[in-house]
């Protein structure tokens, strides 16, 4: 073999070097660009005037107090500051000096007790303020609270003020909280699969854990944090009692340790059945005097381990799972048996509404006669969770009768944040639009301005809560779409303060997600801002429902009729027949109108003034049905899927001009999640259109494409591995 001379050794080793440099620039130039980071990504700005902006502004910082939610709070501060204007804090242990921040609570901080600031009082434990002030003479920004969570809200508030380049040299922001416990639901399973997920495997590494602490935890606490999420409910609703044994609550008690600094705290979904599971005992009756003691044990031993526990969160008799009804008990029954045991500590027990059986005609209509006449049965520590809508976060639901309808029980709100009806990973659908649809609702319940959200807010009762299903995985930028992101953020921000507009909080998350570059901002704010109502276009228009495919729910299936309960089956949903379309839920069908309060079903009753947002989930209308846009019925749906489509390719035209003003990973990215999106609008429009043909049989109007494919394509398509199935 030949000898290799010194100077080819030379160039090989030079060029392995340059070959390794080359990898190493790749990878940092594009890990802070792979969404990571999520909305706090503290990118230095290029506006020199901005830095040096406020940098005269905050010429020093002082913060006071000593827990380490207020060290978290430092280190955030710190972290942002450098990022964004690319310096360090001169940190400064007391005095005023002019240009400064002054952070600290009445009690931690001398000079802020001396303004004797007369918001606080009305501010709850939760909130801010961030004020001007002249102290002596010295123009300070304050930051202030009655906690120290409240003083990481300010900080994490002030924060999004300079990342969103706003003036800080006159504030005055009070803000508190509307809703007492903001909660993410993680439908994660311990083996780390995730119901009903589509970004990857669940982030809590259960198997590692107690010992290895994914640095994942902390930055998802920092981000929920940011956006005032306060509890987390780190497994499925669909319960495995083995998260209760001491080996799993040791691991759920090293999470809580991560999250208590940044004010989350941790929920368990308890398995009803658990005390026979796990316990031993041959019942789980609610009523049986050794399963109380059971779980006031237990509730003792989680304590123990965790003495901030937020509470349990319990899905009982709903699709299989165990529950009260089992032993002929109510869902109060199960309840209180918890809240008893949870009481002496002060926590929380969640009870959810989502429950319906094969024996009830109408699905929609189950919860309500189920829960309306156990109202005023649970005790005072318990709330009971309901979905938004009635049936099960479809794209459109009108808000579920049980708001406001229970008069003498607390009801919290859970929304899905997660797409499972929404187009799963791949959809760009900003949701912000949907929920607050359903908050704005009027229930009419205590006169005219009952808002679902007044309900949940609940003024009466001392808790309030607003729930989320959680999209979060372990995917890279934690939500698959880019854009998931922006409804995990966006749940968070309603959470706090339901009135806040959907316009700015997509506004703020572009800017700290993205840029502040005025043209893109206003492109992808009204992107997101029609996209949920694209979605409904092309997926489920008029009031359709639940038309999607058996199990996995990726795509359409109008047809499907195959599996065991009517009510699983999306033609139990549409009712499409010769005749027409839709499900009769007035007085000639299911009645289930008469749920909610008169006012309400006034404003539907009658389908020919009916919202047509809502057409076809309370009326069976004809195809020849007079639409008030002059169209028939069938014109409208064939309008309807076809806009949708329309919409989508104009989106994905105006994201390939953007280019330039995002980073070419995401930007590519949710080039092809777009692409993606356009072909499967496609394929609900002509996959819904043919099969809703064979019974009305109209032709589509020629001046919109027609079906390439065939029904029987559509009927045989196949996704044996869908996610989060
Ligand atoms: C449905 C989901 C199912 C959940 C259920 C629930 O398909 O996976 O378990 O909701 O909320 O939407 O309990």
């Amino acid at each position: 073999m030949q000898m290799a001379s010194e100077a080819t050794i030379k160039f090989m080793y030079i060029k392995k070097i340059s070959v390794l440099l080359f990898f190493i620039a790749i990878s940092l130039s594009t890990s802070a660009n792979n969404g990571y980071d999520l909305w706090l990504k503290y990118e230095k700005f290029k506006d020199i005037k901005l830095i040096s902006a406020y940098q005269s502004k905050l010429k020093s910082v002082s913060i006071s107090g000593n827990s380490a939610t207020i060290q978290k709070a430092k280190e955030e501060l710190a972290f942002a500051i450098k990022g964004l204007l690319g310096s360090n804090i001169k940190w400064k242990n007391e005095g005023i000096e002019n240009n400064s921040l002054l952070i600290g609570t009445p009690s931690s901080n001398k000079i802020i007790a001396g303004l004797d600031i007369k918001e606080l009082a009305q501010i709850n434990t939760d909130g801010f303020i961030i004020s001007s002030q002249n102290i002596k003479g010295a123009n300070c920004t304050i930051i202030t609270a009655n906690t120290d969570l409240g003083i990481l809200y300010g900080v994490f508030n002030f924060i999004r003020l300079l990342q969103t380049a706003q003036n800080i040299a006159s504030l005055n922001i009070v803000s508190s909280p509307k809703i007492k416990f903001r909660m993410l639901n993680h439908w994660d399973n311990l083996n780390r699969t995730v119901e009903r997920g589509y970004a990857g495997f669940s982030i809590w590494d259960w198997h590692k854990l107690p010992d290895y602490i994914d640095k994942r935890y902390v930055d998802y606490a920092r981000a929920n944090a940011s956006i005032g999420i306060n509890g987390t409910l780190v497994n499925n609703v669909n319960g495995n009692a083995t998260i209760l044994t001491k080996q799993f609550l040791e691991k759920v008690a090293a999470l809580a340790n991560v999250f208590r600094p940044y004010g989350i705290k941790v929920y368990l979904s308890a398995r009803f059945s658990a005390p026979m599971e796990i316990g031993g005992l041959k019942t789980a009756d609610p009523l049986d005097s050794n399963v109380r003691a059971w779980w006031k044990q237990k509730t003792k031993e989680i304590y123990s381990l965790i003495p901030d526990f937020g509470g349990f969160v319990i899905k009982a008799n709903s699709e299989g799972q165990p529950g009260p009804q089992d032993y002929q008990r109510t869902h109060a029954d199960g309840a209180n048996m918890f809240s008893e045991a949870i009481a002496p500590y002060h926590g929380l027990i969640i009870w959810r509404a989502f429950v319906y059986s094969q024996q009830s005609k109408d699905r929609f209509k189950q919860a309500y006669e189920e829960f309306i006449p156990l109202d005023g049965k649970f005790n005072s520590n318990v709330i009971v969770q309901v979905k938004n809508g009635p049936i099960d976060f479809q794209p459109r639901e009108p808000f579920s009768p049980l708001f406001g309808a229970m008069k003498k029980t607390a009801v919290g709100m859970e929304f899905q944040i997660t797409q499972e009806y929404l187009g799963q990973g791949t959809h760009l659908v900003y949701e912000a639009p949907m929920f607050k649809e359903v908050l704005d609702a009027d229930t009419y319940q205590n006169g005219k301005g009952s808002t679902v959200a007044k309900i949940v807010e609940g003024n009466q009762f001392s808790i309030s809560l607003m729930a989320g299903v959680s999209n979060i995985g372990n995917d890279i930028n934690w939500t698959s779409h880019p854009f998931a992101q922006a409804n995990w953020y966006a749940f968070g921000r309603l959470a706090w303060d339901y009135s806040l507009s959907i316009e700015t909080i997509a506004k703020e998350w572009i800017e700290q997600t993205f840029s502040n570059d005025k043209e893109f901002v206003r492109t992808t704010q009204n992107i997101m801002l029609q996209s949920h109502e694209t979605l409904v276009n092309y997926m489920t228009p008029l009031g359709l429902a639940h038309m999607m495919y058996n199990g996995h729910h990726y795509g359409p299936m109008p047809w499907g009729n195959t599996l065991g309960r009517p009510d699983w089956n999306p033609i139990y949903y549409h009712k499409a027949d010769t005749n027409g379309i839709g499900f009769d839920r007035t007085i000639n069908g299911t009645n289930a109108l008469a749920q909610y309060n008169d006012a309400v079903s006034k404003m539907w009753l009658d389908s020919n003034t009916c919202d047509e947002k809502y057409l076809l989930w309370f009326h069976h209308v004809s195809w020849q049905h007079k639409m008030k846009s002059g169209n028939t019925l069938w014109e409208e749906l064939c309008y309807k899927y076809n806009i949708g489509v329309d919409s989508i390719k104009k989106y994905e035209q105006q994201w390939a001009l953007q280019e330039k003003n995002v980073n070419p990973e995401q930007f590519n990215q949710v080039k092809q999640f777009l692409h993606i999106q356009v072909k499967d609008a496609e394929w609900w429009r002509d996959a819904c259109l043919l099969y809703f043909q064979t019974f009305s049989k109209l032709s589509i109007p020629a001046k919109y494409p027609q079906p390439t494919k065939t029904l029987e394509y559509y009927k045989s398509l196949r996704f044996p591995f869908a996610p989060g199935n």
